[in-house]
């Protein structure tokens, strides 16, 4: 079955009761049991529901996963993921994450005993150079958030499968329509659900795709006996939106390609950051991983006020954090999405002040790339 096909269909049964062709939102707290003892297989909705289900038998399928887990955001699923540890486990991580995963781990499980390194995870040595007595857990995020970094994923899953590490990919950028880390090499996918997967900027949610049982069955537990759990009425969005995650992503794909050449032959910009450009370091990595680009974008402005012009003269374009919705949104990493991450930590990494991020909407590109024009013009 196709990505399309398999987006539309799995997990998306007609009603058994009604035949109603759409999963309905089962909003309800708890379940009648027959008789003490004896139920169908729903006891209480924290611990099961068939929207939700229907939404995670989905996800399993797009990602290649044996489950899916559906979490009340994509940080609650990163953190019910990060449970699977203990206290003085040591975890690798890419040094350019979103700056909420950074400041979950710095300012949250560090207190609880986790360890956590940062390094660039576009070199797999960088990782094996990381490695302690103590390392357990890989996290990667690719593209990286901003600077749209690609991992090397192949060489990465090998590396820790070879030393029986978990391998976690955050593949919130590129969707599994796009790229599914399972086939190289990963364990464990998580996503904000926020983004791609939804797709209308009107539900917040996570979820943890995982490639084995074991870890399947620890992460159902956890999904429980934490309970940050996803709504029916997000779920029934999410399974909405997925259904035109294919159609969706192609148009971003497109509309990312025609926007970041537009960018990169601008004269007010410095930089661009986006994989589908030849100049960018891992363009032929990107090609090899990954069937498309996908809509985000940075750009290099070169001054907080080049920025500011651009984010204030926009109208088209929404100035808000997240991503990965019908429409075009840009924002200012250094202020919004990683203010979290240290002043020192940012000015390394490349997401100076100057720095721009947009989300391409599949809005016409001709009206997206004139508004951003117009604004680049008063830079
Ligand atoms: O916002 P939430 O659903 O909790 O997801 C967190 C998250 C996790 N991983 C990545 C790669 C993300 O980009 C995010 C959220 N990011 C934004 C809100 C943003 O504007 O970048």
């Amino acid at each position: 079955m196709g990505f399309a096909t398999k987006a539309i269909h799995t997990g998306q049964e007609p009603d058994p009761t009604t035949g109603a062709v759409t999963v309905p939102i089962y909003q309800t707290s708890t379940y009648a049991q027959d008789a003490l003892g004896r139920h169908k297989g729903y006891e209480y909705a924290r611990t099961q529901n068939p929207t939700r289900s229907a939404l995670e038998k989905n996800l399993a399928a797009l990602e290649g996963g044996v489950a899916a887990h559906c979490f009340a955001s994509g940080l609650a699923a990163i953190d019910t993921t990060l449970k699977l540890l203990k206290s003085g486990d040591h975890v690798i991580v890419s040094d350019n994450t979103y700056g909420g995963t950074y400041r979950l781990f710095e300012k949250v499980l560090r207190n609880f005993g986790l360890d956590f390194s940062y390094v660039d995870t576009t070199e797999s040595i960088n990782v094996e150079n990381a490695l302690r007595d103590n390392t357990r857990m890989v996290f990667v995020e690719t593209p990286t958030n901003p600077i749209m970094a690609i991992a090397d994923l192949e060489s990465i899953g090998k590396l820790t499968n070879s030393l029986g590490l978990r391998l976690v990919v955050d593949n919130t950028f590129m969707s599994p329509y796009f790229l599914r880390p399972i086939e190289f090499g990963a364990d464990i996918v998580v996503h904000s659900t926020t983004k791609y997967l939804n797709g209308h900027s009107d539900s917040i949610g996570g979820v943890v795709i995982t490639k084995n049982s074991e870890d399947a069955d620890r992460i159902g537990f956890l999904q429980n006996a934490v309970g940050a759990i996803i709504s029916p009425f997000d779920s029934f969005l999410i399974n909405r939106g997925v259904k035109t995650l294919a159609v969706r992503m192609r148009q971003h794909d497109e509309n990312g390609r025609k926007v970041a050449g537009f960018l990169a032959d601008h004269p007010k910009v410095q930089k661009v950051y986006y994989p589908g450009l030849p100049q960018h370091p891992q363009h032929e990595r990107a090609e090899k991983l990954m069937t498309g680009f996908g809509g985000m974008i940075a750009f290099e402005t070169g001054s907080l006020a080049a920025a500011r012009a651009v984010l204030d003269n926009v109208t088209l374009c929404a100035l808000a954090e997240s991503l990965g919705g019908v429409e075009s949104l840009i924002s200012h990493p250094a202020s919004m999405t990683h203010a979290s991450v240290p002043a020192e930590e940012r000015a390394r990494l490349g997401i100076t002040d100057g720095l721009v991020r947009i989300s391409v909407g599949i809005e016409d590109v001709e009206d997206i790339i004139a508004d951003l024009d117009a604004a680049l013009q008063k830079a």
